[in-house]
């Protein structure tokens, strides 16, 4: 007999909840729960194929170690002790630098990537992170720590209230979101059109989400700081800049429209490639709505001024006084947060605390390009990355000029993967430890909840027991995490038990704690759960801001939660919409929104540099397809064919001029190489701007991805040689960087 689970889907940043049907041990369905308290039903065509992508066969079953130069199937314990025998080594003989972490996308979507990477960091000692972070919104991060002190405090669009949504370089109705947590943001976006709200599109292509607005601005790539600034000069100069109840714990505002002064709607408009009169237009608009957001995403952060972009939508929320208000852009609470502490001034944000070796890249929020990466592993000398554990990332498709980084990993001393396939880059490690697939495993959001339009939490057990031999991914970490500490041997749940213990140190020491002065070691054996990840959760959710704070502090809040309560709530609980947060939140050290911080201060004169520069004649930006995810769901064949394909999408005036047929092959070059691909001319971007998803090129040897092997593709990544970066944030130029085309005869 068929039976029901409730799973939270981990594709994307949507987090829907799904109900499985399950036979046996299989998921053999999946459709949307109607009665979660978020998603309300919600699906999409990846949510739907949960089960192909559970049961894909080539998912590894069993650890697989390098012998005599070949991976083969191991045991669990084979495979620590051969980690065991290398990494502690490695780091006495060439110190905690010598090993690289890189932590790729799907991190954020398990708990394991959420709970124990920080303690793996700590237990090596190293600097030398490398995070998909450097391909994506590390800009935004960078921007909110300059602005807020505090890089994760991220506002997000009040999309179910707001009157005039302004979107950035975001494709919502395909990516169904990112650093803004909407089930069903497509539907939301015709909610706000049905409810006589305005929706303004800036995309150099007619996307889904572009057919969606009022209004689409079409604009050269890369060119939106110098458009958002226009947009805030015309605010500051019409006197239409009103930041209403922020004023008092802004700083700023006279030194920002000095600083923007030469970048009027006249000035930026041939360099955007629109008229000034609609920018100027736009901004009376924003201005006007009686309430508004803007929010941008990858088209906005992968880009040459990614910061300055991500600085400018939040300028624009603050002088709008849309900031931290209902309908426009606040900071969610969610109830893994810590819980609010008094306001008042913070240790502030800095960058470039430390440099990459080789290039001298400052760190940002702890991290070094991605792009980097490669030559930290190839040049010699101390501090050389000799080792390197890779958690759910594929950068050899993933990251700028993957036949480099091929290269320098297979020249690596030692290389762990923990993850389900053999691919591009794992098929590089020495040993590779395979998670159990997600109707395995627990789920909870920690990362998106923290970008949700409404407070809400909810948690999913796992949907079926863990088949023999499996390890779950927690548990995973946790023997990684002793394993590189030369404890390998020691009972995983010991680092469980540390961490909670360092949590309930600090909250039992804190004098704004509720906690304050309490046991730990009492408080430590109240903790529910069944397994070490269970109870770090539960003490997560009590000490967090609607926790039952054990009971110390029972008036606080809407209060009680913990896990067993949360359990009892199967389809989640709803904590209320976005509520404002400041100055609560600032963690700057005047104690006020830094309107004006000075690596930005020190940015802006490059980018008027800009506005005398020639654009390139054609420009290259990506795509992403509703049916598939970054590189790695091309092996499940209900998510593969049809549009979701790997062409070059080509205007016809740009086809014709360069000689180039619909199905032909053409020839791209650009500063790191050259590819072949199949041509798709199409009027739905601008002309002089060619478009070429990634996470493609699967043809490499030594990978068991049968399915995608069928249709390999070509790696947009190999064009660039990884030298394009936002300095600000070391994220790379994914977007906007100048190509050429030659038709292939
Ligand atoms: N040109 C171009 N390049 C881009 C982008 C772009 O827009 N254009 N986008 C960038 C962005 S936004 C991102 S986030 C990065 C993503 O970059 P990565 O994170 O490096 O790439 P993914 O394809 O998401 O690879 C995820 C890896 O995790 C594995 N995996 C899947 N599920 C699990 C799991 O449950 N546990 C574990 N341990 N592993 C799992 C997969 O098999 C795969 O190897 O790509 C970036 N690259
Ligand atoms: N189906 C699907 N969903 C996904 C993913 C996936 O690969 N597939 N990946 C997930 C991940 S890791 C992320 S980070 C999110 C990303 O989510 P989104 O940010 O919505 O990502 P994209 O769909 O790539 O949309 C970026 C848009 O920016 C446009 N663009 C390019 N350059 C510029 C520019 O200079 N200016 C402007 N204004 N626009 C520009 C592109 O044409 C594109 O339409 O999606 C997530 N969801
Ligand atoms: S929208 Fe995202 S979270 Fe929802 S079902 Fe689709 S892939 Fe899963
Ligand atoms: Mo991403």
């Amino acid at each position: 007999m068929p039976r029901t689970a409730l799973r939270i889907c981990p594709l994307c940043e949507a987090t829907c909840g799904l109900t499985l049907t399950i036979e046996g041990a299989t998921v053999t369905g999946a459709r949307g729960d109607r009665d979660d308290v978020f998603s309300r039903g919600f699906i999409c065509p990846k949510g739907a194929a949960f089960g192909g992508i559970d049961a894909d066969p080539d998912r590894l079953r069993s650890p697989l170690v390098r012998r005599d130069g070949r991976l083969r199937e191991a045991t669990w314990e084979e495979a620590y002790e051969a980690i065991a025998a290398a990494v502690p080594a490695l780091v006495r003989e060439y110190g905690p630098q010598s090993v690289g972490v890189v932590l790729g996308n799907p991190n954020v979507h398990t708990m394991a990537g959420q709970l124990y990477p920080p303690m793996l960091l700590k237990a090596l000692g190293t600097r030398n992170l490398f995070t998909a972070s450097t391909l994506d919104q590390m800009p935004k991060h960078v921007s909110s720590g300059l602005l807020f002190g505090d890089p994760f405090a991220i506002p997000v669009p009040d999309l179910d209230r707001t009157d005039f949504l302004l979107l950035l370089g975001a494709n919502p109705v395909e990516s169904n979101g990112s650093l803004c947590t909407a089930p069903d943001f497509p539907g939301r976006l015709k909610a706000l059109r049905a409810r006589g709200g305005t929706l303004v599109v800036v995309d150099p292509r007619r996307t889904r989400t572009a057919k969606l607005a009022d209004r689409h601005l079409a604009p050269r790539p890369g060119s939106d700081a110098l458009l958002l600034a226009a947009l805030a000069h015309t605010l500051l100069t019409e006197e239409l800049a009103d930041p209403g109840a922020l004023a008092e714990h802004t700083q700023g505002i006279g030194e920002l429209a000095e600083a923007l002064g030469s970048f009027t709607p006249e000035a930026v408009a041939p360099a955007c490639d629109l008229p000034a009169e609609e920018i100027r237009d736009l901004a009376r608009d924003l201005a006007a709505a009686p309430s508004a957001a803007v929010y941008g995403r990858i088209g906005s952060c992968t880009v040459e001024y990614g910061t300055l972009t991500s600085w400018l939508v939040d300028v624009l929320n603050i002088l709008t006084g849309n900031l931290d208000r209902p309908g426009g852009a606040l900071f969610p609470l969610s109830a893994t947060d810590r819980a609010p502490r008094p306001a008042g001034p913070g240790k502030g944000f800095s960058l470039g605390r430390w440099h990459s070796r080789v290039s001298g890249h400052p760190e940002a929020k702890g991290e070094l390009p991605l792009s980097a990466l490669a030559e930290e592993i190839e040049t010699p000398g101390e501090g050389r990355i000799r080792a390197v554990v890779s958690i759910a990332a594929n950068p050899v498709l993933s990251a700028p000029d993957g036949r480099r980084l091929d290269a320098a990993l297979a020249g690596l001393d030692f290389m762990v993967s923990i993850d389900p396939y053999l691919n591009e880059t794992s098929r590089h490690a020495h040993v590779v430890l395979p998670p159990a697939p997600p109707s395995q495993s627990a789920h909870f959001d920690f990362s998106f909840n923290t970008f949700a339009i409404r407070n809400q939490v909810r948690y999913s057990p796992p949907a079926v027991p863990l088949e023999d031999g499996r390890m779950d991914e927690c548990e995973i970490h946790a023997r990684l995490v002793l394993a590189v500490s030369g404890m390998h041997g020691t009972d995983p749940a010991a680092v469980d038990e540390l961490a909670i213990g360092a949590v309930l140190a600090r909250e039992c020491a804190d004098p704004d704690s509720p906690l304050r002065g309490q046991d730990p070691a009492r408080l430590a054996a109240q903790l529910a759960g069944d397994s070490g990840p269970e109870r770090r959760l539960d003490l997560m959710l009590r000490v967090g801001p609607y926790g039952d704070r054990f009971g110390a502090a029972p008036d606080s809040g809407p209060g009680g939660l913990g896990l067993e309560r949360l359990r009892a709530h199967p389809h989640g609980i709803d904590l209320g919409p976005l509520r404002p947060r400041l100055p609560g939140l600032l963690r700057t050290r005047s104690g006020r929104i830094e309107l004006l911080p000075d690596p930005i201060a020190a940015e802006l004169p490059r980018l008027r540099g800009t506005l005398a520069d020639r654009p390139a004649a054609l420009v290259l930006v990506g795509r992403r397809h509703l049916r598939s995810n970054n590189s790695w769901l091309h092996n499940v064949p209900a998510l593969t064919g049809g549009s979701n394909r790997c062409t070059l999408q080509v205007h016809p005036d740009d086809a014709a001029r360069l000689g180039l047929t619909d199905g032909r092959l053409a020839r791209v070059t650009a500063d790191g190489g050259s590819l072949e691909v199949p041509v798709e001319v199409t009027d739905t971007l601008r002309a002089g701007v060619v478009s070429l998803p990634h996470g493609w090129g699967h043809d490499r040897p030594g990978t068991r991805l049968s399915v995608a092997a069928a249709e390999p593709g070509v790696n947009v990544n190999q064009l660039l040689d990884g030298t394009r970066l936002d300095p600000l944030s070391g994220t790379a130029v994914l977007n906007g960087f100048p190509v050429e085309l030659t038709p292939i005869p």
